[in-house]
């Protein structure tokens, strides 16, 4: 048995509960004994209905953990392994994997979206009612039996904490900055949305050299963070209109890149408004389903020169560059201590879900 935070229907709060039954890992499965996970606004979108969901559903996807038990045929993972949990499989061979877009792994996205492993059915269970695991891991939970390759083997000596933020929020934000915009040194980059993820795309824009960074946010506390982040201008969007804010500071051209990083169809017009003839907007943020891209073909798009492109999980891939972010992490180039703004009991993962909707904090790290 096993505590976990399941959402039981979609509106509702989470229950934390102790009667989880945990089955042993299958073949190519392992179980790990979470350490921490991250509360990302992507398990408060479950909850509130933004993304959709199938229930009832073991949320959580930015954990790290020890390997506790392997299934057979997993030779590449071993009891006592420090691993962050991926919240994409990435099968490693399919059309995408060979192409170098592993996040778009067609293998294994149906699992994710169901929220079940690679089978199409789940190891946890209450009462003997199958419970569902957000993007195949859950990590709302002291224990998650998830495929293998979910499970990225750290360094024994990092802080799980740390790693924990590394499985969603820096994968996608700093991959954002370096994978999907492939920022160019000197560029004027703008990030709408400051939190968790909007931090790491600045954190991302500066490790890649961006000339200037504008960190766009409705809370000063969050402007005020960015500027230890790397930003060097803000604009505050809850005071002045965030486009004109931008436009002030790039001398009305706009951002050479420009990340929306929050999933609000107010701030994804924003964000390509904010973007300068022939840059980029990036959408990052997971809006609501009937959010839209409503753009003028020709003035906006074909006579501007712009690209609009969406980012999944910071084109990470995640055999690449959980290596890579720890290497920023420990030549001094990338802050994952600063983003933990609090340190919490699973029990008060609601109370987390709050702090999120109020914008004031950067990441609540629930620790078992
Ligand atoms: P967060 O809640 O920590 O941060 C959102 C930030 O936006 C906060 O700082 C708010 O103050 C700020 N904000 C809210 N409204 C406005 C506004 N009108 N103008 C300016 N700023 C505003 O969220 P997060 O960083 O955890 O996640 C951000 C989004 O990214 C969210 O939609 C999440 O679901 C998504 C996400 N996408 C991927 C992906 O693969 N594309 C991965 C992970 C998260
Ligand atoms: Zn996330």
């Amino acid at each position: 048995m096993t505590k976990a935070a399941v959402l039981m229907g979609v509106g509702q709060a989470l229950e934390v509960r102790d009667d989880i039954d945990v089955e042993q890992p299958h073949a190519g499965e392992v179980r790990v004994r979470m350490a921490a996970s991250g509360v990302c606004h992507s398990d408060l979108s479950m909850q509130n209905g933004t993304l959709l969901t199938p229930t009832p559903i073991v949320l959580g996807h930015e954990g790290a953990g020890v390997i506790e038990a392997v299934g057979n045929g997993v030779t590449e993972l071993a009891v006592g392994d420090h691993v962050v949990i991926s919240w994409v499989p990435q099968c490693g061979s399919c059309y995408f994997c060979d192409r170098d877009q592993p996040e778009l792994c067609e293998n294994t996205s149906m699992s994710v979206a169901m929220g079940c492993l690679l089978d199409g059915t789940t190891r946890l269970s209450a009462g003997g009612q199958a419970l569902r695991q957000m993007s195949a891991s859950g990590t709302f939970s002291e224990l998650a039996v998830i495929p293998a390759v979910s499970a990225i083997k750290i360094p024994a000596d990092l802080d799980l904490k740390v790693a924990a933020l590394i499985g969603c929020g820096v994968l996608t934000g700093v991959g954002a900055a370096l994978n999907t915009a492939r920022i160019a040194p000197g560029d004027t980059v703008a990030v709408v949305g400051c939190g968790g993820v909007g931090l790491n795309v600045i954190q991302g824009a500066a490790i890649a050299g961006a000339g200037a960074i504008i960190a766009v946010d409705v809370q000063p506390a969050k402007l005020e963070l960015a500027r230890t982040f790397g930003a060097t201008a803000v604009v505050d969007a809850g005071r002045r209109d965030a486009v004109s804010g931008v436009m002030e500071l790039t001398a009305q051209r706009g951002a050479d890149v420009a990340f929306e990083v929050i999933g609000l169809q107010k701030t994804i017009d924003q964000t390509i408004g904010m973007t300068r003839r022939g840059g980029q907007a990036i959408l990052v943020g997971v809006p609501r389903m009937d959010a839209v891209v409503n753009v003028p073909a020709f003035f906006g798009v074909v006579l501007a020169e712009k690209t609009i492109r969406g980012c999944w999980y910071g084109g990470s891939d995640v055999r690449r560059d959980v290596a890579r972010i720890i290497g920023f992490y420990r030549e001094g180039k990338l802050k994952l201590d600063e983003l933990i703004a609090q340190t919490i009991a699973l029990e008060q993962v609601n109370e987390a879900f709050e702090t999120l909707k109020s914008g004031e904090q950067a990441r609540s790290v629930i620790t078992y």
